[in-house]
């Protein structure tokens, strides 16, 4: 049997799937949710936020304790994991983790009949972690792009803009704030390379496309910039891991491992990588010409690039794609949790959530939402504030509507700049199995959307990836596009079609919905002659 395991570290919960490849199909997929299972941590929806929403960190040693309860699990449910052939992984993005130099000594020397937590405890210099969903680091953003000389330089050098979420201004912050903290670190990893650390008992490297989230990597070069680790904090590169190719073998897995798991010591790893490359991989996007939108705690719109293409508005980013290739991308933070806050404040139930999506008619009377439940990534707002035109707070079907049509304008309108309107969309995450959500982001994006029965598409990925390293270093070197389509042309999946009676509507509403958001970002017009005009013409109100 060729199995593979994918494990995926999210915000909120932490995820294995097993494949097998000989039989294209998951074998086994168990999630931990941290709030959950782990609630000695506190955490809320897996993190801690303070600072009006600014600050949002997790905790390293809650994901390492993860890590142990999945891999019991396994073991419980009696898992062949002595026939895994490779492992590889997903993390949420851009989180950073510090560690001391005792790190890697103790990696080397774990003892099976402690937990890794115990034995982890005393390496971390800042215990907790900063993740993709903070914002406190507006001033080094600052900082940074223009020692890199202005946002248009920064994104030629790294692919994106210095934003808030990414790591090299989370790093520049603690070097800032503590700078003895800072100097007692040794290695800085990514959520995902720190996991990866774990597995094969040494600093393992970054990947090219998790590494592009940094602002800290030439996006040319695949090769850390010397000019953006000067411009964040002083003897940077001496604490970076390597950057690597994502599909590179980079050794096996630990002992710890196999004595306590019962993995083979013959076990190969591949470096882990971001949620949103595995998540490219993991729905079959090789290729120019497809798009994805992931709907979790984050919600992304990403689509394969063959060359880099980037965003000189800033808003958008590129990435390394797990092929060798890139990948565009849009990240929201207002995802999942600003539509349970609104199911939450009129306390519903999804269904009755559905239930009012299904019954309400798109373009909701003109009513349109800004819905900065949390600060804002796309468009930058970091200050969180609901605006509503046309409707209160109080008006139930008026809110879950323009909550939806809101989301989707938004990813329409801030993903034109990668020039594609692609005909069908994947849809992934945990949103994308409600079908009266799926259907409006069809209707707004004109376009079928289509859905895998596995929703969980970042370890999918990761699995997959590691089976074309494991045919790539045993067999014939195999095409990706005809590796992931053998797999993904037998699972299960419904597409939804748009109603192109709607089109039209939906264009002119996203015309409305510009006008909104430039009046309140950027002090454009006043957008209310066109909202009612929109509402006569639709609605006759
Ligand atoms: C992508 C991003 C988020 C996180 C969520 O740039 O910040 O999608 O990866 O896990």
């Amino acid at each position: 049997m060729d199995y593979f395991l994918g494990l995926d570290c999210s915000t909120q919960s932490l995820t294995g799937m097993l494949i097998d490849f000989n039989q294209k199909k998951s074998v086994y997929t168990y999630s931990i949710n941290f709030d959950e299972e782990l609630p000695q941590y506190n955490t809320q929806n897996g993190v801690f936020i303070s600072n009006g929403g600014k600050i949002v960190h997790s905790n390293p040693l809650m994901w390492i304790e993860a890590l142990e309860m999945l891999l019991n699990n396994f073991v419980l449910a009696n898992l062949p994991l002595e026939q895994v052939k490779v492992i590889s992984g997903s993390g949420q993005q851009h989180g950073t983790v510090y560690l001391n130099n005792s790190f890697l000594s103790t990696l080397k020397k774990l003892e099976t009949d402690k937990t890794l937590a115990d034995q982890l405890v005393n390496v971390f210099t800042r215990k907790t972690s900063p993740i993709w969903m903070d914002s406190s680091t507006n001033k080094e953003c600052e900082e940074i792009r223009n020692e890199l000389g202005g946002m248009e330089a920064t994104v030629k050098i790294t692919g994106s803009d210095a934003l808030e979420r990414f790591s090299g201004p989370q790093i520049r912050k603690f070097f800032k704030q503590n700078y003895e903290g800072y100097l007692k670190t040794s290695v800085i990893h990514l959520v995902s390379s720190f996991l990866s650390s774990l597995l094969l008992g040494e600093n393992s490297p970054i990947d090219h496309s998790d590494g592009a989230g940094m602002t800290l990597m030439n996006i040319a070069t695949k090769q850390w910039d010397q000019k953006a680790l000067d411009a964040t904090a002083p003897d940077l590169l001496q604490k970076l891991p390597l950057l690597t190719s994502s599909y590179e073998i980079i050794g096996k897995i630990s002992p710890y491992f196999v004595k306590k798991y019962n993995f083979s010591p013959e076990t190969l790893l591949i470096p882990w990588s971001g949620d949103n490359p595995n998540s490219l991989i993991g729905l079959g996007l090789t290729k120019k010409g497809k798009a994805a939108i992931s709907l979790g705690t984050s919600d992304t719109y990403f689509t394969y690039l063959k060359r880099v293409n980037i965003d000189l508005n800033g808003e958008g980013q590129v990435f390394g794609a797990p092929t060798g290739d890139y990948m565009g991308l849009v990240c929201y933070k207002n995802g999942s949790l600003a539509r349970e806050n609104i199911k939450n404040r009129f306390e519903l139930s999804w269904k009755d959530f559905s239930r009012i999506l299904k019954n309400t008619l798109p373009g909701n009377y003109g009513k349109i939402m800004l819905p900065y439940f949390f600060p804002e990534i796309v468009p930058l707002v970091l200050k969180p504030k609901v605006y509503r035109f046309g409707f209160d707070e109080d008006d139930l079907e008026g809110n879950i509507r323009a909550i939806i049509e809101a989301q989707f304008l938004s990813m329409k309108l801030h993903s034109e700049w990668l020039g594609e309107e692609p005909e069908e969309i994947y849809a992934t995450g945990g949103a994308s199995t409600n079908l009266e959500i799926i259907q409006i982001a069809a209707d707004i994006f004109n376009a079928n959307i289509r859905q895998y029965e596995v929703t969980n598409s970042a370890a999918l990925g990761a699995a997959l990836r590691s089976s074309k390293s494991y045919y790539d270093a045993t067999k014939n070197n195999i095409d990706w596009t005809e590796l992931v389509n053998q797999y993904l042309e037998l699972q299960k999946s419904v597409v939804t079609k748009p109603n192109m009676n709607y089109s039209e509507l939906y264009n002119h509403m996203l015309d409305v919905y510009k006008k909104c958001e430039r009046f309140v970002l950027k002090n454009g017009e006043d957008p209310e002659p066109y909202r009612k005009e929109f509402a006569k013409k639709y609605f006759g109100n």
